[in-house]
């Protein structure tokens, strides 16, 4: 392993284990080869999986994201290795499959990139993406991912705290949520075109405002120490660490305030089985499989890696008093 100046370490790589951009490690690791297969990540291209750093991106966007400081909330779990993280992905503009969204996602178009923002707020507007995010000191944040499909991962995101972005759109009294849509281009996204698909695109992910101003959310624009991926929803994405994954919404466009919840991709898909709150809850079971426990990543047949899933997914302590009075089997 190159031996780095202390300046130049950034907090993940200081454990061992997080060494995940050593390639040779990753090859030497049967653990994670088995575990690669049982979850369904095929090897046969590894020798030539691209570097989290191999990505192209604006100048100032990648120094920007190598300046990102550690930032609250961390955890001395093991991170899951980049591999996973950025091949084991749900984007389904992309495809259903894992790895589809790897495979197809590196054509789409995130360099230039605005966003539109609309409704209750008084800063109104289109920007470009440099507007929205230079303004902003990025931080490393070291988070639990759990997918309501019962895996999770471990990702040192680089973000900032979403309140701080939304603050700039001086948000009315009469804001009550605020809904994100990603990206609708079906020329770029294979999934957004199938006959087959069971989603209305674009996608859309809301949230109340108590819960978009929690300093736990972030506007993720980079993960293990670069830039993002596309499969994980270049050029920004939300990551609201103690819900379902699928309220992470990728490759955001669009930002509304709004007085009403908003009607969300999956509640809408299926209202019986994901609702608006999607917080990561044990006792509340999907109707079709238990949430009591998840696989961590990675993880195989041999060894599964089981383990039981927490209320809030591990954040109650930071979060539970958004939700004290209500009852969460009914807004699940
Ligand atoms: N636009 C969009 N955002 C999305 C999804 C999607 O299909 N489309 N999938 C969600 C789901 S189900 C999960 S678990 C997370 C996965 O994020 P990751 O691939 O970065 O781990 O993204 C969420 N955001
Ligand atoms: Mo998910």
């Amino acid at each position: 392993m190159l031996i780095k100046k202390p300046a130049d370490i950034r907090s993940y790589e200081i454990t061992p284990e997080h060494v995940y951009r050593s390639r040779r490690a990753f090859m030497q690791s049967m653990a994670v080869a088995a575990g690669a297969a049982a979850a369904g990540i095929s090897l046969r291209s590894e020798a030539n999986y691209p570097d989290v750093s191999s990505y192209p991106a604006p100048d100032w966007l990648r120094k920007h994201v190598h300046d990102a400081k550690p930032g609250p909330f961390g955890t001395d779990e093991d991170v899951t290795p980049y591999i996973y993280a950025s091949r084991y992905n749900n984007f389904y503009e992309f495809g259903m499959d894992k790895e589809d969204p790897a495979e197809h996602a590196e054509a789409m178009v995130t360099d230039p990139w605005s966003v539109e923002v609309s409704g209750a707020c008084e800063n109104g507007g289109t920007f470009a993406y440099e507007d929205i995010i230079k303004a902003h000191a990025l931080e490393e944040r070291i988070y639990r991912l759990r997918c309501v499909e019962a895996w999770s991962m471990v990702i040192p995101w680089i973000g900032l705290p979403l309140g701080d972005l939304l603050k700039r759109f001086k948000p009315l009294s009469s804001a009550k949520f605020v809904e994100f849509t990603t990206l609708y281009a079906p020329d770029q996204m294979p999934g957004q075109r199938s006959y087959f698909s069971a989603i209305d695109y674009p996608y859309v992910e809301g949230l109340r405002m108590d819960e978009a101003m929690h300093p736990l959310a972030i506007m993720a624009v980079g993960m293990y120490g670069d830039v993002i991926p596309p499969q994980n929803g270049a050029p920004m994405r939300l990551v609201v660490p103690w819900k379902y994954g699928f309220k992470s919404i990728k490759s955001i466009v669009a930002i509304r305030f709004t007085a009403r919840e908003p009607m969300t991709t999956w509640e809408k898909q299926a209202p019986n089985e994901y609702g608006f709150y999607a917080n990561v809850n044990p006792e509340v079971d999907h109707p079709r499989w238990s949430q009591k426990t998840e696989r961590r990543l990675p993880s195989s047949l041999f060894s599964p890696n089981r383990i039981d899933t927490r209320l809030f997914n591990g954040y109650a302590e930071e979060v539970a008093h958004l939700y004290s009075g209500m009852n969460l089997r009914r807004y699940f």
